[in-house]
């Protein structure tokens, strides 16, 4: 199967109507996508797909914004598809982000940056599989 990773638009990407400038991006690159959706994430969605930071002291806030409003979520497919995706996001905190950048063009706060992406091939995985039927994701 090939390489696909989960890159999703967050809700302050959604309301600050970036979703168009994004998938621009991701086409003119030449990238291919194998699913997309909006969706409104759950509180329960929510702490499955960022269970790893349960301890994290910025928790609850990342809780409470990602489920803030809706999200756009899309899986795109490709050879090195999780590291390319993760440069073309940015630095988590915007503020380090490089311009050209998703973060470094349209965020400056570490919360509200926009987009996430996938930091691994297993990651992706399990993040695609929390947010899409397998029958959602174009084969070929
Ligand atoms: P990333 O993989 O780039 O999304 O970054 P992390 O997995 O390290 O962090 C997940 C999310 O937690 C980030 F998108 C933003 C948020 N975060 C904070 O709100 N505060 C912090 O100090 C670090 C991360």
């Amino acid at each position: 199967m090939p390489e696909q990773t989960f890159l999703m638009i967050k809700p302050d990407g959604v309301k600050r109507r970036l979703v168009g400038d994004i998938l621009i991006k991701l086409e003119k690159k030449g990238l291919k996508l194998a699913a997309m959706k909006m969706l409104q994430i759950t509180k329960e969605l929510a702490e499955i797909h960022y269970q790893e930071h349960r301890e994290k002291e910025f928790y609850e806030e990342l809780i409470k914004f990602i489920t803030s409003g809706p999200v756009v979520a899309i899986v795109l497919e490709g050879k090195g598809i999780v590291e390319l995706i993760r440069n073309f996001a940015g630095k988590t905190n915007p503020k380090e982000a490089e311009c050209g950048t998703i973060r470094g063009d349209y965020a400056v706060d570490i919360t509200q940056n926009v987009v996430h992406t996938s930091d691994s091939i297993a990651n992706a995985k399990r993040e695609i599989n929390n947010f899409f039927e397998k029958a959602e994701i174009i084969r070929k």
